[in-house]
């Protein structure tokens, strides 16, 4: 970096490891940033950076009573979701992208980025953010550094990762491999220009090189675009290690559910975004005697243990939830962790006595609020208080319900796996698969209707394998490969049963089918007893759904709950959702593995025999 003003910071710099130094050296030179600040993680760096930002007005302090040391933050209206045309994977091939990816030469990008980067951070502090995801003491830790403009990214991963002076200290004496994580706002200020409160660029770009195993973001300061230890690490270059390594990247929560016998049970599930993981992570059964606790409500990795056991973890620290629709009334469990405080929230609506509203929290609408866009609203506004994307990001330690095993390295052992998405029609409440392969035969052909998560149309059904479309980082054959071909690395006794659920079926006047929530327990109850031979079931071409009288309605309010349409399986729903399998199948080309080609034989057989 030759006589610059900076290199005294540099010289300073918390440790000695080379490629981590050159590595901020040669960013520090790309993107011209006013000061260099090493993140510790401690309380008082968290106090002046969020004192700064409530300066700066990109975080509103709330009433300290009803949200101790919270903070509310709205972002600009253009930067509200992930930006999924805008992701890229950038391996050397384009092959090794896929076909559910956006890919570009990895020298064509670089050279796009560099450009963009350049000078991207200057009248800014560029901050260098140590992090790991998972266990700091793991067998293997998976560190990463973020380098990011934005206080309110460095604020927000203190909440999602562990970060700061203990993980650089073990970066440094272990000289570990790291993923080098590039983020900038994009928003440089000239000497004397002022700052707006959510700097970002119109052009926003997510790229990943999965053969470095190095991520650069640009333009965006929202969530999973800018947190980057979140889907660009935790899902999209991790599920390419896992690869590589023999194991699983998912987007799945982890739930751990004791019966009225006292036995354990480990169930993990993955929803594509805003389709209900958080809720059902921290769930409150409705049927007695059975209890929920949670490990985690977006990320899981998973792997073989020593007995060939299915083992997962949650490499967060936080939760980043969708706040709409979370409410004392549906997820009890979430509001008591979000009222202990030390929590960031984007885009909700405030209250004029200082505290956060959005749709869905409370029976009782507020007679006035301040929408996320700064507007005076009342419940005759035709527009939400929140935005349907708003989002808590609160320490994961502040669930009252969470399981001891969160903190064990070695996670637990799954009993099952649930794959859902939000479909309106023809996917039943419950179903079994038969067998391993059919089970990823079920993830591999997952389809939901689009949310506020991403940008774009909402209410567009599409498939999503395993609810990782936005987040395989590999050809998406491949991954349905590594998945088929797990089964064989596992103790076959000891496999965990996979499940296909639907909380979001109507019926025939447009309400639920089903009341979900809290009566979601009654699936699960559901879901063990058949792994303990206990429920019937009835066979049907697509695989198992509850006999008559098999889940347990008692107590359920049945005025509300359609039972019968819930789990119904329709032959004409079904010809017509075969025909759209096969159009998704044929994207593949020859990377679908021939296991599930046959399943989808398998399916086509029994559907034509009924
Ligand atoms: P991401 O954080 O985006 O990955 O989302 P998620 O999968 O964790 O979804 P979340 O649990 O936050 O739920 C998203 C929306 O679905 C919320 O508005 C919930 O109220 C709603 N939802 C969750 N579970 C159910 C359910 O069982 N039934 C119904 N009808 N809605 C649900
Ligand atoms: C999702 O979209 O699946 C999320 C939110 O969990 S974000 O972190 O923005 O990706
Ligand atoms: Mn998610």
């Amino acid at each position: 970096m030759g006589d610059l003003a900076r290199l005294p910071l540099l010289e300073k710099a918390p440790t000695t490891h080379a490629g981590l130094l050159a590595w901020v050296e040669e960013v520090a030179e790309l993107t011209q940033p006013d000061r260099i600040h090493w993140v510790d993680g401690s309380e008082e760096e968290n106090t002046r950076l969020t004192d700064e930002l409530v300066a700066a007005g990109t975080l509103t302090r709330l009433n300290e009573k009803l949200f101790p040391k919270s903070f509310a933050a709205f972002s600009d209206p253009a930067d509200v979701a992930r930006v999924e045309e805008q992701t890229f994977i950038c391996s050397e091939n384009e092959r090794d992208a896929g076909f559910t990816n956006n890919w570009m030469a990895p020298a064509e990008m670089k050279a796009k980025l560099r450009g963009l980067f350049s000078g991207s951070m200057r009248g800014r502090t560029m901050y260098v953010i140590p992090f790991v995801m998972g266990h700091l003491d793991a067998e293997d830790p998976k560190f990463g550094v973020e380098i990011t403009d934005s206080a309110y990214v460095v604020a927000s991963m203190r909440i999602m990762a562990t970060i700061g002076t203990e993980v650089l200290d073990k970066i440094t004496a272990t000289n570990a491999f790291f993923v080098p994580a590039l983020h900038s706002l994009g928003a440089p200020l000239a000497p004397g220009q002022a700052d707006v409160v959510w700097p970002c660029n119109p052009d926003k770009w997510i790229v990943h090189f999965p053969e470095e195993r190095s991520i650069w973001s640009f333009g965006s300061g929202y969530g999973g675009n800018a947190l980057l230890g979140k889907k660009c690490y935790a899902l999209r270059i991790a599920s390419v290690m896992a690869r590589d390594e023999g194991w699983l990247a998912e987007h799945m929560l982890i739930l751990k559910l004791t019966s009225p016998e006292q036995k354990k049970y480990y169930i993990s599930a993955a929803f594509p975004s805003a389709c209900g993981k958080t809720n059902l992570a921290l769930l409150d059964p409705t049927i007695e005697g059975w209890k929920v606790e949670t490990l985690g409500d977006d990320i899981t990795w998973m792997r073989i243990g020593k007995e060939g056991e299915l083992r997962a973890t949650n490499p967060e620290a936080g939760l980043f939830g969708v706040a709409p629709g979370t409410g004392w009334g549906t997820n009890p469990n979430a509001m008591r962790a979000i009222a202990k405080g030390h929590s960031i929230f984007t885009n909700v609506a405030l209250t004029d006595d200082g505290g956060v509203w959005w749709e869905g929290m409370t029976e009782e609408v507020p007679a006035h609020l301040t929408d996320w866009q700064g507007n005076s609203w009342t419940p005759d506004s035709d527009k939400p208080a929140a935005h349907p994307n708003s989002r808590f990001c609160t320490p994961i330690d502040q669930i009252d319900m969470l399981a001891e095993e969160y903190f064990s390295p070695d996670g637990v052992e799954l009993s099952a796996i649930l794959f859902g998405g939000r479909r309106k029609t023809t996917v039943p409440l419950v179903t079994q698969s038969r067998t391993w392969s059919n089970g990823v035969f079920m993830g591999s052909t997952l389809s939901s209707e689009t949310t506020a998560a991403a940008a774009g149309q909402v209410g567009v059904l599409r498939r999503d394998p395993m609810a990782m479309l936005p987040f395989i980082g590999y050809d998406a054959g491949d991954y349905l490969n590594h998945w088929v071909n797990l089964s064989a690395k596992a103790n076959q006794e000891r496999l965990p049963k996979i499940f296909l659920v639907n909380w979001f079926r109507r019926t025939a006047d447009g309400g639920f089918a089903w009341p979900g929530f809290g009566d979601n327990a009654r699936v699960l109850k559901w879901a063990i007893e058949r792994i303990e031979g206990k429920a019937d079931a009835v066979e049907t071409p697509i695989g198992y759904v509850p006999a008559a009288g098999s889940l347990d309605l008692t107590g359920l309010d049945l005025t509300h709950s359609h039972v019968e349409d819930a789990v119904r399986v329709d032959p004409e729903e079904w010809a017509a959702e075969l025909a759209s399998i096969e159009e998704w199948y044929g994207k593949f080309g020859d990377s679908l593995p021939a296991a599930l080609r046959s399943e989808l034989e398998g399916l086509k057989e029994r559907l034509a025999a009924q």
